[in-house]
């Protein structure tokens, strides 16, 4: 599989373990799919957030968490939808081992509405709660009409196409754009919350950029970054009057975002600074996410300073 996709694309081979990741990762994506349609329904459960989990969530994770901690190279492994972290065997860090964190299902109240979803991935250097500048790669899958995986390294940011394999071969990756760029020009925004929930500096940032772009929002964070990748713009989740952290995580939402974000040639900010800076108290902390064009995030951050 890593075979083909490098001989289409001519990239330089990757991190051993960063690869064996995300083939794990490509590997688990169509069986994701495929399990969806019988699984729309709450499961019962509430995870560590306190959120309600779907039984899509749930299978994701089992499924992505298997698949995962068998990687050699992996140390642990930690999920949304898990309280504490996995071990997988190894120090992570010290050794060289690896610890993943991930979103399973991102956005999966989608799944009643039959809308997009994701899987969102961080692989880091040290042990979890990390910052985002221990990020060695992060990707995610948009389970659109078409099954893609995006995943970013050190080199750069690669989109591929993820299809299952025929008769119980793996699935295979295809590079479909080997040096993913944020366009110049930016057309599309989304924003998340209720609008009377936004603080008034970011409503006044709000009403600027709804003058400029186009509104493309879909209610979930893997689809409209990554309309936001493709077209230019802006998305954020921000800072709520009531959830002055807003609702996206940290640890495995807002720092693989960022960290993609930014290899692609954009800005990610909690509102003042990096978000790769950001320093996390525990691995569920929640952090306002906004992510796009240079200018753009710059003149928010002008904007909730002001
Ligand atoms: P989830 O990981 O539990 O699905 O929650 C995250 C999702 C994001 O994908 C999306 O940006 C946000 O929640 C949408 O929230 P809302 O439905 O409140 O607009
Ligand atoms: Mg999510």
């Amino acid at each position: 599989m890593g075979d083909a996709r490098d001989a289409e694309s001519g990239a330089e081979p990757d991190d051993p373990v960063v690869d064996a990741v995300f083939d794990a990762v490509a590997a688990a994506a169509p069986e994701i799919r495929a399990a969806l349609p019988g699984r729309r329904v709450k499961s019962g459960t509430e995870n560590a957030s306190g959120e309600s989990v779907m039984a899509g969530d749930l299978y994701a994770d089992e499924l992505l968490g298997e698949a995962i901690i068998a990687v050699d190279g992996v140390g642990s492994f930690v999920s949304e939808e898990r309280e504490t972290a996995v071990d997988a065997g190894g120090a992570v860090g010290s050794d060289g081992a690896y610890a993943v964190a991930i979103d399973p299902l991102d956005g999966s109240s989608n799944l009643r509405s039959n809308n997009a979803m994701g899987t969102v991935v961080g692989v880091y250097d040290a042990p979890l709660p990390a910052t985002g500048r221990d990020l060695v790669a992060a990707g995610y899958v948009l389970y659109g009409p078409i099954t893609t995986m995006v995943v970013a390294d050190e080199s750069g940011v690669r989109e591929e196409v993820v299809e299952p394999g025929d008769d119980g071969e793996r699935a295979t990756r295809t590079v479909v754009e080997a040096d993913l760029r944020l366009p110049d020009d930016p057309t599309v925004y989304g924003f998340g919350g209720r609008v009377p929930d936004w603080p008034d500096d970011f409503t006044a940032y709000a009403r600027e950029i709804e003058s400029e772009l186009k509104l493309r929002y879909g209610g979930a964070m893997v689809g409209d970054v990554n309309q936001m990748l493709t077209y230019g713009g802006v998305f954020a989740y921000p800072a709520l009057t009531d959830s002055p952290d807003g609702k996206l995580r940290l640890q495995f939402e807002a720092n693989p975002i960022a960290y993609i974000v930014e290899r692609a040639g954009g800005a990610a900010s909690d509102g003042a600074s990096d978000i790769l800076d950001v320093e996390p108290k525990g691995l569920h902390d929640r952090v306002p996410l906004h992510v796009g064009n240079e200018t753009l995030i710059k003149r928010l951050e002008e904007s909730l300073d002001g």
